[in-house]
């Protein structure tokens, strides 16, 4: 398997997995379409630019898709409206991406016998309670709670109907919270680092005891690099690697390494049927591909993290102010 078509591959996961891949499999050519909405930078990809072909479009240009997936060996299907409170306030564009947009990737590999991996979240499993010490495993049923999670899990249940009724070969992984360079500012971790730079108070949503299972972005990565050269056709498999952190404690672990007073923030009002926890069980990945994430420490990817915003202001200060007015508007 050679060429390689990553949909939405201008956005942070699809734009770090392609910096992955030419890094660790130069092996493979890439293709990255993306519609370049207003998640998706070309700053992200454009250190590699002479190392990728970028094609500008929509996945649910079935033509388009059709055509790209015909000249290519695989799929990594990353694109993706991406963030809850954005579904909150619109859930149209959230069908349309992640609905229509897979049901256009997984014709198109229907009708050209191609490899998929379909790339989804652990929110199709609804949450956990704070008190429980159980996690999400490949068994966990679904139970979405935004329009975004739902249409998460419906593009998941997708896929899943074209393996076992077109004998589509494809695979799924389920990731918890990613966090690392060229992550949108509307996202908690570089929303926080982004407002201290910029002299503004980081916010927190609610009481900020919400848990999220915290994994670097490369190590997320390097397992679907994984699943896409060695997991079995038909299988799911889920990633994290037991970072489960509040959000509180994160938002004053952010404020001390920038070397504010750890209690130099706002509450500010929380999201609507808020998840309260999340938290994988990866040992199906680590069994059965040996996966296991580099990034075990933290607070040091964080410290790297914020180094990273720290340097590259170019890459989201344009972002920033129109960010920031949207949720001034919603009360966050
Ligand atoms: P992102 O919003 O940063 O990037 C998504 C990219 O897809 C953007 O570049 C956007 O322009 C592009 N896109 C959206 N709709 C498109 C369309 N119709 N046609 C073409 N391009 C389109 O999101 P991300 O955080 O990089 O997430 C990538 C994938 O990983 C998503 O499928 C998301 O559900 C999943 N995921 C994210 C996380 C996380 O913590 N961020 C965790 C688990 C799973
Ligand atoms: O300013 C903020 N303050 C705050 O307290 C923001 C933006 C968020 N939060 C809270 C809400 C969540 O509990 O922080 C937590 C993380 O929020 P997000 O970054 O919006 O992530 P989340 O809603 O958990 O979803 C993320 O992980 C799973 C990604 O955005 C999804 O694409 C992925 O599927």
């Amino acid at each position: 398997m050679k060429n390689v078509l990553i949909t939405g591959g201008a956005g942070f996961i699809g734009a770090n997995f392609a910096h992955y891949i030419i890094k660790n499999n130069p092996d493979y050519e890439i293709t990255i379409i993306d519609n370049l909405g207003y998640a998706g930078n070309i700053g992200s990809i454009k250190s590699i630019e002479d190392k990728i072909d970028f094609v500008k479009g929509d996945i649910s240009d079935i033509e388009l898709m059709d055509s790209l997936i015909e000249k290519n060996d695989a799929v990594v299907h990353f694109a993706a409206e991406s963030h809850n409170d954005n579904s909150l306030i619109s859930p149209w564009p959230f069908v349309q991406s992640n609905i229509l947009g897979t049901y256009s990737v997984l014709e198109g590999v229907r009708k050209h016998k191609k490899r998929l991996h379909h790339i989804s979240t652990d929110e199709v499993f609804g949450d956990l309670e704070l008190n429980e010490t159980s996690k999400f495993n490949e068994n966990t049923p679904y139970n979405p709670s935004s329009p975004y999670s739902s249409t998460k899990a419906g593009s998941d249940h997708l896929v899943r109907a074209w393996v076992r009724s077109f004998g589509v070969e494809a695979t799924i992984s389920n990731c918890s919270n990613n966090y690392g360079p060229y992550q949108h500012v509307e996202k908690f971790i570089p929303r926080q680092i982004t407002n201290i730079l910029s002299g503004i108070k980081p916010k927190l949503y609610g009481t900020g005891e919400q848990v999220r299972d915290w994994i670097h972005v490369d190590d997320h990565n390097s397992a679907v690099a994984l699943i896409l050269e060695k997991g079995k056709i038909g299988e799911t498999y889920l990633i994290g690697a037991d970072g489960e952190k509040n959000n509180k404690d994160v938002i004053e672990m952010i404020l001390s390494t920038m070397g504010k007073s750890s209690n130099d923030y706002e509450h500010v009002k929380d999201r609507p049927g808020h998840d309260m926890r999340y938290a994988i069980d990866s040992s199906k990945l680590q069994k059965e591909l040996r996966w296991t994430p580099i990034y075990k420490d933290f607070e040091k990817g964080l410290e790297q993290t914020i180094d990273w915003y720290t340097k590259n202001q170019e890459w989201w200060k344009p972002q920033k102010d129109e960010t920031e007015a949207k949720y001034k508007k919603a009360g966050q």
